[in-house]
């Protein structure tokens, strides 16, 4: 029977979007984003620019999207406002340019203050579906993002219904709203696969105004290889771990795993589904990465919660075909859900995430380099790391071939306070920062996870520093940096 929905090309549905709109993309990472519209779109602004005509949206996701999807964007200036996370190099520079306002959010806050108002109104949802009914129900594909949200909220809504994806992928979501404050309920999630809610979101089927036929892959990510590095984090990370299991610190079965992606955060996964005296054990976590697929496959991960499969084009296949196993297996929650803190502090989630420095204190800076050039954003390390049972953060003691230090005596800028951090962990050590003072903290920071190419330095400024609660010389708090920008190495040589 035919569809009750008009289906048209990229580019005629992207004429439903116009200047100064706000535009919503599902998905969480390029999984479940929209493939077609955003070149659609894109194109629409090179249109426009070329007649001298203002062309240019506000544009809401769930994380990062597809980085060339981005960038054809960025490319097009087709973007003036973009929230709440992105990887993408083109954007970035814009970004860092001045050129397009990005607001960096934490990713499990974006779908209520939507929901707040606090941005204004949804103009176009657009929002990739492996399927949808006459009557206005909507199915996801790999990643779940803030795509109920934006169904619930926009005004119009575009769908992608991309045949990459397997009908079944619809088994792996769990699709539920919070209500809105003061009665909110509880979100009664007590195990990581918990379900609670529907494979489907019901809409007004009068708002879809477009269907976009595609059969599109997800965009790839970096191919992610081990190196010696991240391999002593990873080993560093299970010691740490075995020995809180030794202490009865933490419980036999183990507790939920939250991991960011990228090298560290794999070769961590690895290691610990390597190592025997670790217990299977669950992930509640926002990605799903490459390395919990083999993890689920052995019987290392017993079940995995998040919001998107962030994994290869091969593992996505093997899951599409092998989806009796996996199904019951993995969850796919909208990032509020995922990313929610009310679940993360019952769950007892341990969260593993990346920065790029520290200070003496336990202070993290995961954003901005020397305080100032954005990276990627804040993602949802913070929704984590506030919550877990134990909240490591994890990075090389220095970057660019030693000339950083990412011990610092201040950071540049502060994502993630001194409350939060408990553990710092680099190839050199670990900081076990629970319970420690001030002081404690900055020896233990400095002789366990600082490099010794910068541990004198650092002593040097901790001794000289005036006293107080916090030591602090706020002449030299900024030195090293100082040094970078100077001579561009932090050692004040070039
Ligand atoms: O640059 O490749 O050009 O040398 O930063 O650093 O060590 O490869 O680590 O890829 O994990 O990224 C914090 C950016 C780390 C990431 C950050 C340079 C370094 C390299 C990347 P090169 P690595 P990663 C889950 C959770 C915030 C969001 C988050 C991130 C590049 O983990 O965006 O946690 N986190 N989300 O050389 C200057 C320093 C540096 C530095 C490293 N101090 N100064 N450059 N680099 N430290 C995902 C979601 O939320 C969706």
């Amino acid at each position: 029977m035919q569809s009750a929905f008009p289906r048209m090309s990229a580019d005629e549905a992207a004429e439903f979007i116009h200047h100064d709109d706000m535009v919503a993309f599902s998905g969480f990472t390029p999984a479940g984003s929209p493939k077609a519209l955003p070149v659609a779109i894109a194109q629409r602004a090179v249109n426009f620019h070329q007649r001298q005509q203002a062309f240019q949206i506000r544009l809401l996701t769930g994380a990062s999207i597809g980085a060339d999807a981005d960038d054809a964007l960025a490319a097009a200036d087709a973007v003036v406002w973009r929230a709440p996370y992105q990887t993408a190099p083109a954007l970035r520079e814009k970004i860092n340019r001045g050129q397009v306002n990005f607001v960096d959010l934490h990713l499990s806050e974006v779908a209520q203050m939507v929901n707040y108002g606090f941005f204004g109104p949804i103009d176009v949802a657009v929002i990739e579906a492996s399927r949808v009914a006459d009557d206005g129900r909507i199915w996801l594909t790999s990643g779940i993002g803030n795509a109920p949200t934006w169904l619930h909220n926009a005004r119009r809504v575009i769908i992608e219904l991309n045949r990459y994806h397997s009908p079944r992928v619809a088994e792996l979501a769990d699709i539920v709203m919070p209500g809105l404050p003061p009665r909110r309920n509880s979100v009664p999630i007590f195990h990581t696969l918990d379900r609670i809610g529907t494979q489907y979101v019901q809409i007004d089927p009068a708002k879809i105004v477009a269907i976009v036929e595609t059969e599109l892959p997800d965009a790839g990510n970096a191919q992610e290889r081990a190196n010696p590095v991240s391999q002593q984090i990873a080993d560093n990370v299970v010691a740490f771990l075995l020995n809180e299991m030794a202490l009865g610190r933490l419980p036999p079965e183990f507790l939920p795993l939250q991991s960011g992606v990228g090298n560290i955060n794999n070769a961590v996964m690895a290691r610990l589904g390597e190592n025997s005296d670790i217990p299977p054990f669950m992930m509640y976590s926002e990605v799903l990465q490459e390395s919990v697929v083999h993890l689920l496959e052995s019987g290392k991960v017993a079940g995995a919660s998040a919001s998107s499969l962030t994994v290869s084009r091969a593992s996505l296949e093997k899951i599409y075909d092998n989806m009796d196993f996996f199904a019951s297996r993995i969850v796919l929650r909208p990032q509020e859900i995922s990313n929610n803190p009310e679940i993360i502090r019952r769950l007892g989630v341990i969260a593993l995430n990346v920065g790029l420095e520290f200070d003496i204190y336990g202070h993290a800076n995961s954003t901005h380099v020397a305080g100032v050039t954005l990276m990627n954003g804040i993602g949802g390390s913070a929704d984590f790391e506030r919550n877990a049972y134990l909240s490591i953060f994890m990075a090389p003691s220095t970057a660019k071939a030693g000339k950083i230090s990412t011990i610092v005596p201040m950071c540049s800028h502060v994502d993630h306070s001194e409350h939060s951090v408990k553990v710092i962990v680099t190839e050199q050590g670990v900081a076990d920062l629970r319970g420690l003072s001030p002081l404690q903290r900055a020896q233990a920071i400095i002789d366990h996870c600082a490099h010794p190419l910068y541990r004198d330095c650092l002593h040097h400024y901790l001794s000289n520093a005036p006293g107080g609660h916090l030591r602090h010389d706020l002449e030299h708090a900024f030195d090293l940096h100082r040094n970078l920008i100077a001579c561009g190495s932090m050692l004040g040589e070039s």
